[in-house]
């Protein structure tokens, strides 16, 4: 039997396990990548775990996510970053080079290579072919320190691509149109492979877009193969030498597969709040819109901005549009500077904004009160742009800047004669605003520069032989980390201040949430299906931990959150029965007798709820490994013992 493109690299990097679906297996990691709204955190953990020099082929640290400045403290964290990998073997990649992503993409990805990121579209990279995951800083520590990495052997669902996109229907479409097949929990446990004839058709940045976006479906990652289209993007980067071919056997087995004729798709939106709430364009109709925003990991490259400006050429934004862009790299907006495209972005009334995550993040750009804004990026969860009711739609460049100039939703193919970008032969690569690291003789003369507002990692605990505690919150399906931990240009500030920023957990949900749960010392929180669905974000793991959080129980977990919980020592526990969660309320009394010994000899777990006399059975799916983590109080304690 052949095998699927993703598990040839397994099977190249398997440290432990066997490749059986379900089974957990350890990785070989040889690229990491972190950026600042994670990276602190994970450098505070790589420190405290101890090794004095990364141990990966390549590590990158880049500043993108929080770099609206308006106190001491993101400086201070971009300041604490730069030192840290200068003195640890890390490259930096500087603010204002751009969002890491996009980055990593176009200077240091290579085909047939593993890639953790402490951030959920790491998948980017499989755009070019790489095994590309995104991870909780702890596991990129770990991963930096030369830990494998652990993941449960996915299952494989292949995208099979025919045909050919119809002109102004973009590679955004194309994932829409997974989403839409697939929703936002179709991908759990699943590697999405793409293949077909269709593939030839799409260059690496489409491809990109579509890996970059399959983070929405909750999939362990994407893939692409590495093909001569890869090669060509690849030597237009300086770099052919990191070429290499990769694709599945003819033979190879895939567990689902999913057809989508690419001719037949049109422009599409993810309408307000979710990813996979698509409807076509003509569908929605020419709604009156107030805001565009066109940039972001997902959609910002040279292809996707010179589209743009092809469509604003000698045009005016609508008087009712604010358009706001922000290109994805210093590489992509350099070239747009120096070839006139940039004149006409600027000539049609764009506002132009520095290459990082800015609106994506919340970091500036909140649209007006129920604003509609159209946005080329990957996520509309409420809130999320800061504006609490801000309406969220996700398109493609093509429609952000067709409906920019109209003022109401547009369906670009009313655009007339389609736009044809070609890829450079050379793009402008320059990498410098990438420092390398000091040599290693040098490294006990850099001195790590730490803020005030840096704080350590919360203090965890060993698993106890009784949880006896009550039930500070309840909520329902599809929580997302954005609502366990909000981001935006206040809250992001306080990324390295656990204690502070704990103070923000979920007040999404319930603004009181914080303080009742201090109040109380030590709880359990219960959620719904897929809960903790989005970003990678290990902080909506530490916060609950530093409020007392010791338990979760759902009817199901995205698969980062849940790896996030575990490596805080949170227990992650799921109702055998789906409907005993209508068997609990917050405030309710809750005991999980004896779970020490249930979790170390693999017994039958009971939540009993002291309030109603009703016994729950839980399930945890812990491997020996994630067990000793469990017992042990997290990742970090596990780790210094075992090292
Ligand atoms: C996001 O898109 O939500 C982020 C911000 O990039 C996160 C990481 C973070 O919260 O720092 C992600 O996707 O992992
Ligand atoms: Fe940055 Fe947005 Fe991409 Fe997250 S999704 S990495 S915030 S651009």
């Amino acid at each position: 039997m052949g095998y699927t493109i993703a598990q040839k690299i397994i099977k190249n990097h398997l440290l432990s396990g066997e490749m059986t679906v379900g089974q957990e297996i350890g990785l070989k990691i040889d690229q990491t990548l972190t950026q600042d709204a994670t990276g602190t955190m994970a450098y505070i953990e790589f420190e405290a775990i101890g090794v004095p020099r990364v141990k990966t082929e390549k590590s990158v640290a880049y500043i993108d996510h929080n770099t609206l400045q308006t106190g001491f403290e993101n400086a201070d964290d971009h300041r604490f970053i730069q030192s840290v990998a200068k003195k640890h073997g890390i490259y930096f990649s500087r603010p204002g080079n751009g969002i890491c992503h996009q980055v990593h993409l176009e200077r240091f990805g290579k085909p047939g290579k593993t890639l953790i990121g402490s951030d959920s579209h790491t998948p980017t990279g499989g755009g070019i072919g790489m095994l590309a995951i995104g991870a909780g800083g702890l596991d990129v520590a770990v991963a930096m320190g030369g830990g494998a990495y652990y993941i449960t052997m996915p299952k494989m669902v292949k995208v099979n691509l025919s045909g050919k996109l119809q002109p102004w229907v973009s590679a955004k479409d194309i994932i829409l149109e997974v989403l839409r097949i697939m929703s936002v929990k179709g991908g759990v446990g699943k590697i999405v492979e793409y293949g077909g004839e269709g593939v030839k058709t799409l260059t690496v940045p489409e491809r990109a877009t579509i890996t970059n976006m399959g983070a929405e479906l909750g999939a362990t990652t994407s893939i692409f193969p590495s093909d001569e289209i890869t090669r060509e993007f690849m030597k237009a980067q300086g770099r052919e030498e990191d070429w290499s071919e990769l694709s599945s056997d003819s033979d190879a087995v895939y567990d689902e597969v999913i057809d989508i004729d690419l001719s037949k798709l049109v422009p599409m939106a993810a309408c307000p709040h979710s990813p996979d709430n698509v409807k076509t364009i003509e569908e929605i109709g020419p709604q009156k819109i107030d805001q565009v925003c066109i940039g972001s990991c997902t959609n910002s490259s040279y292809l996707d901005l010179m589209r743009v400006a092809a469509i604003l050429k000698g045009k005016t934004v609508a008087d009712n549009v604010s358009l706001a862009i922000a290109p994805g790299s210093k590489q992509v907006y350099n070239m747009l500077a120096k070839n006139g495209a940039l004149a006409d972005i600027i000539e049609a009334g764009a506002r132009i904004l520095e290459c990082a995550c800015g609106p994506c993040i919340g970091m500036g750009q909140s649209p007006n009160s129920k604003g509609i804004s159209l946005r080329t990026f990957n996520r509309n969860f409420e809130g999320r742009s800061g504006t609490r009711d801000g309406q969220i739609y996700l398109v493609s460049p093509e429609t952000a800047a067709a409906s920019a100039l109209t003022g109401v939703f547009t369906d670009p193919r009313t655009l007339g004669d389609a736009v044809d970008i070609p890829l450079p032969e050379k793009f402008d690569y320059n990498d410098n605003m990438v420092i390398a690291p000091a040599d290693e003789k040098d490294m006990d003369s850099v001195e790590v520069l730490r803020g005030p507002n840096i704080k350590p990692y919360p203090t965890t605990s060993p698993l106890s032989d009784s949880i006896d505690v009550p039930c500070s919150l309840k909520v329902g399906d599809n929580i997302t980390t954005d609502h366990i931990m909000p981001a935006g240009a206040k809250i992001l500030p306080l990324r390295s201040n656990i204690p502070a920023i704990s103070q923000h957990c979920f007040t999404v949900c319930d603004k009181d949430f914080p303080a009742r749960a201090e109040k109380l010392g030590s709880s359990i929180i219960v959620g719904g299906a897929n809960y903790g669905q989005g970003s990678s974000r290990e902080h909506a793991a530490l916060a609950p931990l530093y409020l007392g959080i010791k338990a979760v129980v759902v009817k199901s977990f995205a698969r980062i959150h849940r790896a996030n919980l575990v490596n805080a020592g949170i227990l992650p526990l799921t109702f055998v029965n789906e409907a005993d969660y209508d068997s609990i309320n917050e405030g309710d009394e809750l005991c999980l007798p004896d779970i020490r010994d249930r979790i170390k000899n693999n017994r039958e777990i009971i939540l009993i709820n002291k309030t109603n006399g009703k016994e729950i059975p839980c399930e945890c799916e812990l491997s020996e490994r994630t067990r000793d983590i469990i017992l042990a109080g997290g990742l970090l304690d596990y780790t210094r013992h075992n090292s």
